[in-house]
């Protein structure tokens, strides 16, 4: 079993509420993993993660966006537990060497899962800090085998209205699909994300796998992926295409860079209550050390 960052912290060391896993059990049963060899999901934090207090679970799986299940923060719970998650499988095509259908089972039999507590910030100036835990998208796509000539990576989320009723209406044009630039996919603070907490993450936020790009605005973050295609072209990304003068393909987090109708320099912290006061917004979200090399000469206010 890989484990490719040394554990200083987890959730239970950060977060007051021990409810999911009781820590001792849980090293000792990693223990055991370790001696009898025993592939299994690794939660090892990374030095990635920040030592922020992550918010609760009844937080992070009750205000949610994901318009395939309506348009208020309450509706994807509410809603996302008529999605049929099992079985599953993810298209992968375009430039690749080993292109297919993967299903959900196999690519997690081949990945690594560890916990990465990330701040999240929603381009509505809200945000949250959630532990991960997911695998990277590069090792994903090296299993893909990227071809050289490929530039872009492309999401598609599934598309089935008679379990998403949102799909019915035309919030946004389905299906919701996004897309990075390849350097971005390979980042190693690029995740595929399968749980929360430790345990499985739920369908109001994107089961059985979703993207977390922890620098960018939250939208980029597709859930629920059925298809990924590397390609030459800058793909298509649905709020981009809905209003590209206010979300930009990039949409790298940035306090000085205003979205038209409202200020980036501050957020709301959810759960701090209505009354708390705002923080202020991180360049690239406080992950600026490890990615701000990627946009090393680019106008940034042009490529918001
Ligand atoms: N398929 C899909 N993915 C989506 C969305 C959506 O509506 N549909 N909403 C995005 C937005 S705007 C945000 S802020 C995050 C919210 O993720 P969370 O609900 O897990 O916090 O998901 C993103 N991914
Ligand atoms: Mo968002």
């Amino acid at each position: 079993m890989a484990h490719r960052f040394k554990s200083d912290l987890t959730w239970s060391d950060v977060t007051p509420e021990n409810v999911f896993l009781n820590r001792r059990a849980f090293m000792a049963g990693s223990a055991a993993m370790v001696a009898g060899g025993i592939a299994g999901p690794a939660f090892a934090a990374s030095n990635y993660s920040t030592k922020e207090e992550p918010n609760t679970w009844d937080e992070i799986t009750n205000y949610n966006n994901f318009y395939e299940f309506g348009t208020g923060k309450s509706d994807p719970a509410e809603y996302a537990g008529a999605l049929t998650t099992s079985p599953w499988k993810v298209e992968i095509g375009g430039m690749v060497d080993k292109p297919g259908d993967y299903s959900f089972e196999d690519i997690m039999a081949a990945m690594t899962v560890e916990e990465r507590i990330y701040r999240f910030r929603c381009v509505e100036a809200w945000s949250m800090v959630i532990p991960w835990n997911g695998f990277e998208l590069a090792d994903l796509l090296n299993m893909a085998g990227v071809q050289s000539g490929a530039k872009y990576v492309a999401f598609e989320t599934l598309v089935r209205p008679e379990e998403m009723w949102g799909q019915k209406r035309n919030f946004v044009p389905w299906p919701y699909r996004e897309g990075l630039r390849l350097d971005e996919a390979m980042h190693p603070l690029t995740i595929m994300a399968t749980g929360i907490y430790g345990k499985d993450i739920p369908n109001q936020n994107g089961a059985p796998m979703r993207l977390v790009v922890p620098w960018k605005y939250g939208f980029k973050s597709i859930k629920s992926i059925v298809k990924i295609t590397l390609t030459d072209k800058q793909p298509e990304a649905s709020w981009n295409m809905i209003q590209p003068r206010e979300y930009g393909f990039y949409s790298n987090v940035n306090p000085e860079v205003d979205h038209p109708r409202w200020s980036q320099a501050s957020e709301r912290r959810v759960g701090g209550g209505l009354l708390a006061k705002r923080i202020p917004t991180q360049m690239f979200n406080g992950y600026a050390d490890e990615v701000a090399g990627l946009y090393e000469g680019m106008d940034l206010t042009k490529n918001f």
